[in-house]
Parts: structure tokens; sequence; C-alpha cells
């Protein structure tokens, strides 16, 4: 039996190319928390775990994640036997109520080591792809509309995106539609643009802001209202001009059976993180088409092994009408992979080496983490 022998986790922290201004936060680094588990036979898998602006999305922290992995999920997990990553994580699930981002982080490792030692992508272990390459969007939030549609110019003459999510929600909705039509205007049909609220708007705002939303040409707008507000959110699906996507309510596949069972939604946002790890997601977003429910790969902003293994898991969807977000490795300021991941013509290609398909740029990660001058590194009890 190959065991897994050793979990290491190790926090980053990355500056962004620009302050991210999003209703909760504004982003000016990415703290990623990196998972390296090490197996008997000399193999090993990376996975990655982060979030957006500390606590204020969720309620795991890029520091929660190290802990839990470090002091709960390791201890649990050394000794056990590295092939059967689906075993390792029904453990954990035994063991360990919620997490779910940090759960991921321990999913994609295994299934990248696994990957490795078998000679297949991650992408084959979930069932195999259907698609070499995903449609990219890209996230406008820079806190000023005319900075935006020189970053949205810039994009769409680069080839790089010409579909973009506004973040709104901060300012009043007068304002937020505002700076919304301006950019829109501007675009044209040169570019889509949808919106993403983050839950800052009541049921009241909501009603009011969908309609001056469709009119300022907006294509979609993503989570208006709070999270618990499933029944709200199915009443907005229902009367709503434009279509209404779910993330933030989407904690894995209970949740999307609930929404999908509320006609909460028209679009899942499924993301690996929230949902707790690839195959959860996968199920995800089988129950979404189950119940006609369009899908799109969502991103919390990961560096590029969460970015890489989101993309294997959403090259495994049959359909993905609305494309992806999976541009968080753009974000960064530092390149922490060996190569760069290949983002042209509007889309993103998914590695096609064995795992994950990447490796780290150890050099840049040496200097990237946080303990960088301390001797300590963080390795979990074996
Ligand atoms: C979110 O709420 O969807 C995705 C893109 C971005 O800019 O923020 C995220 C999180
Ligand atoms: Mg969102």
């Amino acid at each position: 039996m190959i065991k897994i022998d050793q979990i290491e986790t190790v926090l980053i922290d990355v500056p962004t190319i620009r302050p991210h201004v999003l209703a909760m936060a504004t982003m000016n680094c990415q703290t990623i928390c990196l998972v390296r588990i090490r197996c008997s036979d000399g193999s090993e898998g990376l996975g990655e775990a982060t979030t957006i602006g500390g606590m204020a999305y969720g309620p795991e922290a890029p520091e929660t994640i190290k802990l839990a992995i470090d002091t709960y999920f390791a201890p649990l997990l050394i000794g056990q036997d590295a092939e059967m990553p689906a075993r390792a994580m029904a453990l954990l699930d035994r063991h360990v109520v919620g997490n779910t981002f940090a759960k991921c982080a321990v999913e994609t490792a295994l299934l990248d080591a696994q990957g490795r030692r078998c000679g297949l992508p991650v992408s084959e272990l979930l069932g195999g792809r259907v698609r070499d390459r995903l449609p990219v969007l890209w996230t406008l939030a820079s806190g000023d509309t005319a900075t935006d549609i020189a970053e949205a110019e810039r994009m769409i003459e680069t080839r790089r995106h010409d579909t973009f999510k506004l973040k709104i929600g901060k300012r009043s909705v007068a304002d937020d539609v505002a700076h919304v039509a301006a950019i829109k205007k501007a675009l044209g049909s040169r570019g889509s643009v949808r919106v993403d609220v983050n839950m800052a708007w009541t049921p009241v705002q909501a009603r009011e802001g969908l309609a001056m939303l469709a009119d300022a040409g907006c294509d979609l707008c993503e989570q208006p209202i709070h999270r618990s507000n499933r029944e709200g959110l199915a009443r907005l699906s229902l009367n709503s001009p434009i279509p209404i996507m779910v993330d933030e309510a989407l904690n894995g596949p209970a949740t999307a059976f609930d929404h999908a069972r509320a006609g909460a939604g028209d679009v899942f946002a499924v993301k690996i993180e929230q949902s707790g790890g690839l195959r959860a997601a996968a199920s995800v977003a089988q129950i979404a088409a189950s119940a006609g429910v369009a899908l799109y790969g969502g991103t919390m902003l990961e560096g590029g092994i969460g970015t890489v293994a989101s993309a294997h898991c959403f090259a495994t969807f049959a359909t993905l009408d609305f494309g992806t977000e999976l541009f968080g490795p753009l974000l960064l300021t530092e390149e922490i992979l060996a190569e760069p991941l290949d983002y042209s013509d509007f889309s993103l290609a998914i590695p096609a080496g064995p795992g994950l398909g990447i490796g780290l740029d150890e050099d840049k990660i040496a200097c990237l983490r946080r303990d960088a001058n301390r001797t300590a590194v963080s390795v979990a009890a074996g």
C-alpha cells in the first residue's frame, strides 16, 4: 500500500496588480494556503485553498485552513492509503464538519498525486474532459468607472477577455447602475457585462436594481441578496428580466439541491472550494443539470493550483453555458507556477500532463512564504 506520509501547509502572500474593490472588502493581496502531500512511494501532490478578504466572504480564512489541516486533518490522514482519495475524503467528512475550503485543498493534492502516479490528468480521474479550453471572463473592480473602461478596452484589444463581471453593491443602487451603464455604453456589442452584488442588496433594492440593470444592458446578476434568503432568490428568479446566478448560497450538493428544488437561481456558480472539493463540485453541476439550471465555473480568486484544479473539474461538465471566471493568477503580481498558464483567445488551456499538469516555482514560493524570515517549516505531525 502507498501511504500518505506527510502533509505540509505553507501560507504565501501575493500582492494584487491593483486594488480589487468588492462590496465586502478591498483586496491588495491574496493569501494562499499551499498544501503538499508526500506519499510513501515518493509521489507528491499539490493543493491550494484561498478566499477573498480574510473572513469577509465566508467562515474560512487561509490561516484557519492551515490550522484545520495541520491540527485536525493531518493526524487523520497520515498513514491512510494514498491510492484511495475518495476513502480519505470520506474519512475527513466523518470527522470534520464543514471546512469545505480546507477539504478541497487536500482533495486536490490527493488527486494530483494519484494522477501523477497513474499518468492521467485530474480531469480524466473525474470521468474525462469534454473540452480542452475554457472561456474566461475578467472582473472589473478598480473602484473607478474610467479605469474600468480603460482596463476592459485593453482586455478586448489583446483578445484576453470580452466578458466582464462588475463588482457592485458598495454604493447606492442608482450609483452602481450608472457605473454599469457607462461601462456597457463604452463597450457596446464588443463586450458582455454582468454584475456580482455579493449579497449587498435587500430584496426591495434587488427588485428595483434588476430592472435598472436590464435597461443598462447588463446580461446577468450574481447573488443579489443574502445567501440565507432562498425563497427571496426564488421570487427574484421568477420575476427578474435578467438571469440570476447563485454563488454564496451554494455550499455543496445539499444546498444545490435545495436551491434547484426551490427554483432559486437560473445559473449556478460552481466553486470547488465552496463545494467541498472537485468531486462535490461535479455533484453540484449534476444537480444543476438535472434541474435545468445553467452552469458557470466560479473562482475564489485562487492562484495557479486552485485555478487549474477548477479547470480540470469544469472541463468535465457537459454544458457550461455561462463560461468561467478562472482569471485568479492574472490578478496577482507574481507567477508562482514553473510555467505560466496559457490565457489566449478569451480562454484558458487546461493542462494536459499527469495530475494537475503543473509545477511550482519553488524559489518564488520561498520568497513569498509568510514565514520566510523564520526557520520553522510548518509540517503537520506524522
Ligand atoms: C465572487 O464573489 O464571485 C470572483 C471573481 C471576483 O472578482 O471575485 C470572486 C468572488
Ligand atoms: Mg460571486
